[in-house]
């Protein structure tokens, strides 16, 4: 006998599309923080037209030089920005596009002259209960943060002990370990690890240390570190070292996987500062190193190409201990998200966490997470249209737990008890 719950053909797409929208998710890679983290808890009007995706955006859009726009304050260049590419420009790119989504989910006006009606909104809001609301409308249950203890503002608020709510994870992110290994050792040398320019047995077990220190505190739920296009594995170099003695050895001690961002060409316009990196190929054959030598770490990686895409899926169908994750920075557009989802289902099923959403401002959940959803239940729809096509008997029940796999039980299940065991 056929399970009752079995989906009509003519509903599947609604049953798609209701149990995406009210499955919440856990948003497994941002730039947020809570509200106790004050300067680097980003929110409003100011911030979000200021977003480095659209810093990048202004200079096709106006004459003015880099120069002068990092001479401007935060709010005359809001200005600029908002003049340029919402008011003498249509917002048809995704960037501006999310602006608008945003406001008008918010109840305001995205075809205003200026941000008067904006910014007078958020001054009238509190940090604590907008996060709140903000959480809500993006159905975002938990996130990961990305937190840098080389990055000395963000240090000081962990040594300073500042309280973190449950639903905020932390995840270690440590570039200058793996890109910069002299600003890395600078920081060690400063907090009392007796480092060495070269990776001498000492400096590696005083790397470690740090390591060790930074997890007892963060009690992260991953390790990350983002690579550029051109990374290799295994090299001649440094850094292949410090991630077989160092940052490999780290993870499978505690249980904690490692965050693989991989294809960022830094620095293409450095005028641009944050807005000036570009992307490259980059080489898969290394993530499978990677998973190869390492089969009691479990991997997470996402890549910034989208011609890397089908090899990283390929890769993950040979290595149990690798999770792609994500369509990452240039990449979340809503065509290609949908080209990716329907890549991944494909070849992986719902064994891969399909988006996370990179949020460095609050409000950027909103639109993120809209259109996300929006294109993750068409590749499904589309996937489970093949399959009732074909003859199966399709259930309520199982869309449910594919979309719950796929927003939040994956991630739990890989990072297990990776934050409870840091201790
Ligand atoms: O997407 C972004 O905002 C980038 O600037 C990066 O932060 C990137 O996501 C990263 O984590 O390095
Ligand atoms: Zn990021």
């Amino acid at each position: 006998m056929a399970p009752i719950d079995v989906v009509a053909p003519a509903e599947l797409q609604r049953n798609v599309e209701e149990s995406i929208q009210r499955t919440p998710v856990i948003d497994i890679h941002t730039h947020l923080y809570p509200a106790s983290f004050r300067g680097l808890c980003l929110w409003g009007i100011d911030e979000l037209v200021n977003y480095h995706y659209l810093v990048a955006e202004l200079f096709r859009s106006s004459s003015v030089s880099p120069e002068q726009f990092w001479r401007l304050t935060k709010s005359q260049q809001a200005d600029l920005i908002w003049d340029a590419l919402f008011v003498k420009n249509t917002p048809l790119s995704e960037a501006t596009a999310g602006v608008v989504a945003v406001m008008v989910k918010l109840g305001l006006d995205p075809c205003q002259p200026n941000l008067k009606q904006a910014r007078e909104y958020f001054a009238s809001l509190s940090a604590e209960k907008h996060i709140e609301h903000v959480l809500n409308l993006a159905n975002v249950k938990e996130l990961v943060m990305t937190n840098d203890p080389f990055n000395p503002t963000e240090r000081a608020m962990w040594e300073r002990n500042e309280p973190c709510p449950g639903n905020f994870h932390r995840a270690l992110r440590m570039d200058p370990v793996l890109n910069d290994w002299g600003k890395a050792r600078q920081v060690m040398t400063a907090a009392g690890f007796k480092t060495s320019e070269d990776l001498t047995p000492q400096t590696v077990s005083e790397a470690r240390r740090f390591l060790d220190l930074w997890i007892a505190r963060l009690r992260p739920v991953y390790l990350a570190v983002s690579l550029p296009c051109t990374f290799t594995y295994p090299d001649e170099s440094q850094r292949t070292r410090l991630m077989r003695e160092v940052v490999f050895p780290t993870c499978e001690q505690h249980g904690i996987p490692f965050a693989l961002m991989i294809g960022v060409s830094r620095g293409v316009n450095p005028a641009l500062r944050d807005a000036g990196d570009g992307v490259g190929y980059a080489d898969t054959a290394s993530v499978e190193r990677i998973c190869l030598e390492n089969p009691g770490v479990r991997f997470l990686a996402t890549m910034l190409s989208r011609e890397n895409q089908h090899a990283l899926c390929v890769a993950a169908r040979k290595f149990s201990n690798l999770m792609p994750f994500g369509c990452w920075w240039f990449l979340n557009n809503p065509s290609i998200v949908r080209e990716i989802t329907s890549e991944r289902l494909e070849l992986l099923g719902a064994t891969t966490i399909p988006q996370h959403s990179d949020a460095r401002i609050l409000d950027q959940l909103i639109y993120k997470w809209a259109h996300s959803r929006r294109m993750i239940s068409g590749a499904l729809y589309e996937s489970y249209s093949h399959l009732v096509a074909d003859g199966y008997p399709l259930t309520r029940g199982q869309i449910d737990r594919d979309v719950e796999r796929m927003f939040s039980g994956n991630f739990r299940h890989w990072v297990g008890s990776a934050e409870h065991s840091a201790h």
